[in-house]
């Protein structure tokens, strides 16, 4: 197979992004059948283990405890909920289980005990196991891999240069430190961002630059559109356009073209003919289920309906480990 390109440029990529949208969402799905199976779409489902009363304060996230929005805060799940969690989200069809939790970083304690005993459960039913914990040390992240851990989430959110008008409470390295660390245990990397925060092309672009520069590229590149929660920062921002989601999608496809890109956040807002051209566009994986963290999503038999009428199939699980062996070989 064909190698990637690895060697881009942000003046290159912005040429892509703003190519004319047809032209774009046609050669997306070129390099899309050269490095992917058409018609073939990763199911994974969320579950939040802990929610709300995080100390940082992203601007976009209704689970950061210095903003008073309408959420139902809970400490760290039971072990037994979250396998039957997973059990439902198997019988429905999800061959990944993600565990999101409202922490700035893991701590060595037994809430963290516990959330090695759920990845070792869930990967005992023989689904893909992602966490997403906020920051950790290598140490740890050894640790989630001898429990089973297939990836970890860890988003860059929007560029360098923007990282700060949203986040103020730790900086892009620091991101960039946690990504390496669970790398460096052998775990997949999860790592996208969001669209819709205020942020311009060239910061979109960024943020596609740095994930492109990242040897190996994230196996895994979620694009969620900014969902706007009362009470936060962003509470008023206007949500992104599916044509900016399309193009967002499909410059993703083209820079980071083995990745599989997730159509995440903001499908509620889209209709089926918008997620239609995102999968066009080389989006090839969603987050299925009524709920993503603590926000709506489509009902589970909505999507299913969009699955037979797009002809789409959900993709079993660690296919993509496979084929990216098999490319590497
Ligand atoms: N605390 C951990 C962290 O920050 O990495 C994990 C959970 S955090 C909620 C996971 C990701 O959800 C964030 O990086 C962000 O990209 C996404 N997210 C949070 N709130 C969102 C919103 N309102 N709209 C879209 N995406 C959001
Ligand atoms: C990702 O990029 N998007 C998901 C998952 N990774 C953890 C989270 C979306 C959260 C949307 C807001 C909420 O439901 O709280
Ligand atoms: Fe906390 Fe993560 Fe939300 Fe930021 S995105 S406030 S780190 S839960």
């Amino acid at each position: 197979m064909e190698e990637a390109r690895t060697n881009w440029n942000k003046e290159d990529i912005l040429e892509v992004y703003n190519t004319p949208l047809l032209e774009l969402v046609y050669k997306a799905q070129q390099i899309h059948r050269k490095y992917h199976t058409p018609n073939e779409v990763q199911v994974s489902s969320l579950i939040s283990i802990k929610t709300g009363g995080c100390p940082e304060d992203c601007a976009y996230c209704p689970q950061a405890a210095r903003y008073h929005t309408d959420i139902d805060v809970h400490k760290l799940m039971e072990v037994k909920e979250v396998k039957e969690a997973a059990e439902k989200a198997k019988a429905g069809g999800s061959s990944r289980l993600c565990m999101g939790a409202a922490w700035r970083e893991v701590r060595d304690n037994r809430d963290f005990d516990k959330v090695l005993e759920m990845v070792r459960e869930v990967n005992g039913m023989g689904m893909e196991v992602c966490c997403t914990l906020g920051m950790l040390t290598e140490e740890q992240a050894k640790k989630l891999a001898d429990a089973g851990l297939y990836a970890y989430n860890h988003n860059l959110d929007t560029s360098e240069e923007y990282y700060g008008e949203i986040i103020s409470t730790r900086n892009y390295d620091d991101r960039l430190n946690t990504i390496n660390h669970a790398r460096k245990a052998g775990v997949t990397v999860c790592s996208g961002g969001i669209i819709g925060m205020g942020e311009s092309a060239e910061d979109r672009i960024g943020m596609l630059y740095t994930l492109s520069l990242l040897n190996p590229q994230p196996e895994s590149v979620p694009i969620n559109a900014l969902v706007p929660v009362e009470g936060t920062p962003l509470e008023d921002q206007q949500t992104a356009s599916i044509w900016e989601m399309v193009r967002m999608i499909a410059t993703a496809r083209i820079v980071l073209p083995k990745s599989m890109v997730r159509l995440s956040a903001g499908r509620l807002q889209m209709s089926m003919e918008g997620q239609a051209l995102c999968f066009m566009a080389g989006a090839n994986s969603i987050f299925a289920g009524d709920r993503l963290l603590t926000t709506p999503n489509p009902e589970f038999n909505e999507d299913m309906e969009m699955f037979k009428i797009l002809g789409l199939t959900p993709q079993e699980a660690f296919k993509h480990k496979k084929q990216i062996e098999v490319v590497e070989e």
